[in-house]
């Protein structure tokens, strides 16, 4: 009985916090293309192996999270702006992108064995 409330009660705790979010991401772009994009941070590539490129709307919020056990960063070397997390293991790095264009971004320990294209429309 106790179980099945938990269970039950578990997407609604979700689905709560997901407009939680949304209602702050809509607030910074009232165009109202916001959302949010995960990228994983691997040994030692971005996405996946070979790297990649990924494609996200104006006005989204893009988390890279750390997923393996090797040092690395961000680092963005071309594109509208520039940006670099720091160097880490573990965590994550975010940031929000609101001008279109494309990034090439480096992780500066591991060079051009380790880059991602990132396209913001
Ligand atoms: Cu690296």
């Amino acid at each position: 009985m106790t179980q099945s409330k938990i269970t039950r009660s578990l997407p609604l705790a979700f689905a709560v916090a997901a407009l939680g979010v949304g209602a702050a991401a809509v607030a910074d772009n009232p165009a109202g293309a916001a959302t949010t994009k995960s990228i994983k941070v691997g040994d030692n590539f971005f996405v996946k192996p070979g790297g990649g490129t990924v494609t996200v709307k104006r006005g989204t919020a893009v988390t890279w999270r750390w997923a393996g056990g090797a040092p690395h960063n961000v680092t963005a070397r071309r594109g509208p702006a520039r940006f670099a997390s720091r160097t880490q293991t573990r965590g994550s790095f975010g940031r929000r992108f609101n001008k279109a264009g494309t990034y090439s971004l480096i992780c500066t320990i591991h060079g051009s064995a380790m880059t991602m294209k990132l396209r913001v429309t």
